[in-house]
């Protein structure tokens, strides 16, 4: 089998090139950084999937000195046809000389067959600064692609656009940072039009691709289904001495209850990240998170969760819950739900009357002592809940780059991004709904646990993939 194709992507300092490895390799590990320089050598990112690498993208310096790299080239110049030996005479004649060392080295990739991606950044002004670069990777000889990488607000596409189509066959505008799955696809496609032997081993990794996104979503599934299925089922207990009082360590033993829950649900998030090849996270501390600090915060559960309406359409409202609901109404509500949800909110009803998920409750033990227990909740709505907030979680991980390296701030978002999914339980077909709710009974019933994550499973992963869509 002939070798996978191989991208040098080059460049002037800080236009992105890096972002845009870590995009297309999918790798959170490439170096990014607000300062130019941060990469010296060039570092290779092969893309494996299916047992094999599909494509290579190289990372490289960018270009320091191209305009006296050009003038010592113009000095040699002859002929076209002796361009790309006047590059590789410039290369040969500077190596480790310490003049033009990242020239160099951004070159020698491309000398020894590499496709060039030529990133600039569409939101600065078109300079000739650039002409010298675009030249000297014109004189390689090698196929070449430019992409212009809008990193600020400005936009100056067009202007890009002219100058860079008299020295590259396809221009792209892409966006290293936002690019959606569907987009860097579309790029993959486009590379394989620069070298003909390159064609069906990119159509052939963009279909895989396409098959490790499918898998992704049953991998997903299932780590949502496995923390639900522990969310539901876990509690906290703690064995009574003789003569202990219980009530002393009862609210202790639900505070350690919902930590528990707080915990596993943080766990859940992390084992979707990882899925999805994000390793190194960073979470925003000391602000009020949507996802992190609130799962059990009233206002969250009217957003989350199910209706009264949709409990009683379910079946999932027993009497004992609808009889024990009282209205409380919420006031102050700070958070991103007070704005969100406006009149809603006020007029919602909770449908977790105590304020506790679970109360702690003395068993005695059939071989004697007692035991105190907090859990597993029989609350109808947590699981709803749970799962509206793993889909929303899931949904911002889908659609991350490996090159954005923001902290996941999950209570920041702007309206747009949350807006959708304060329904999502009225958007799911009837039979889902039910079938749900069917597992999430047998659940509380303390039937098989295993059963249900293999059920529950099935359930998410077309859900799933259509959210992602
Ligand atoms: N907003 C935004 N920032 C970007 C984008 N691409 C790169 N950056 C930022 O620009 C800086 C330089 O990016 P990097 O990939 O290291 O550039 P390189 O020096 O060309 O490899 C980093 O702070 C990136 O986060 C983009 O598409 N949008
Ligand atoms: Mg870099």
């Amino acid at each position: 089998m002939s070798a996978a194709p191989l991208f040098a992507v080059v460049g002037h300092p800080n236009k992105g090139k890096s972002s845009i490895v870590s995009t297309l390799a999918q790798d959170d590990s490439v170096r990014i950084a607000p300062e130019a320089g941060t990469t010296v050598a060039c570092r290779r990112y092969p893309m494996k999937l299916d047992g094999r690498v599909q494509y290579t993208l190289i990372d490289t310096p960018g270009f320091q000195r191209a305009r006296r790299a050009l003038a010592w080239m113009r000095e040699r110049e002859t002929t076209a046809a002796e361009h790309r030996a006047v590059v590789e005479a410039f290369v040969e004649a500077h190596r480790g000389t310490g003049r033009f060392d990242d020239e160099c080295e951004l070159l020698a990739p491309v000398l020894e067959g590499a496709g060039i991606l030529y990133v600039v950044d569409g939101s600065i002004p078109y300079g000739p600064e650039y002409e010298a670069e675009m030249e000297i990777l014109r004189w390689t000889g090698e196929p070449s692609m430019a992409l212009i990488n809008p990193i600020g607000s400005g936009d100056y596409i067009a202007a890009w656009r002219s100058a860079l189509e008299q020295y590259f066959k396809i221009v792209r505008v892409f966006d290293a940072l936002t690019a959606p799955f569907e987009k860097r696809l579309e790029l993959l496609r486009a590379f394989g039009q620069l070298r003909e032997t390159w064609r069906a081993p990119l159509e052939e990794a963009v279909r895989a691709l396409e098959d490790e996104r499918g898998r992704v979503h049953s991998r997903v599934a299932r780590a949502i289904a496995e923390m639900l299925v522990d969310m539901l089922t876990s509690s906290a207990t703690r064995r009574l001495d003789v003569g202990a009082n219980a009530s002393f360590y009862e609210s202790a033993l639900e505070r350690e209850y919902e930590d528990r829950l707080r915990q596993r649900e943080r766990e859940g998030r992390r084992a979707v990240e990882r899925v999805f090849g994000h390793h190194r996270i960073e979470r925003r501390e000391g602000e009020v998170e949507l996802l992190d600090q609130d799962l059990f915060s009233s206002e969250h559960w009217y957003f989350w969760g199910l209706n009264r309406r949709q409990l009683v359409a379910t079946g999932a409202a027993g009497g004992a819950v609808v009889g024990g609901a009282v209205d409380v109404g919420v006031g102050g509500t700070s958070l991103l739900l007070g704005t969100l949800l406006g009149a809603t909110v006020g007029g919602a009803t909770a449908w977790w009357s105590s304020g506790r998920l679970a109360r702690a409750r003395v068993l005695n033990l059939p071989l004697g002592g007692r035991l105190l227990r907090c859990g597993p909740t029989r609350d109808v709505n947590f699981p709803y809940v749970v799962l509206g907030r793993a889909l929303y979680h899931h949904l911002r991980i889908a659609g991350r780059t490996h090159a954005n390296r923001e902290a996941l701030a999950l209570g920041q978002e702007s309206e747009g991004e949350v807006s959708g999914m304060e329904s999502w339980v009225e958007r799911l077909p009837d039979d889902r709904r039910k079938a749900l709710e069917r597992s999430f009974r047998s659940l509380r019933r303390g039937e098989s646990a295993g059963g249900a994550i293999e059920e529950l499973t099935a359930q998410l992963e077309p859900i799933l993939a259509e959210a992602d869509a």
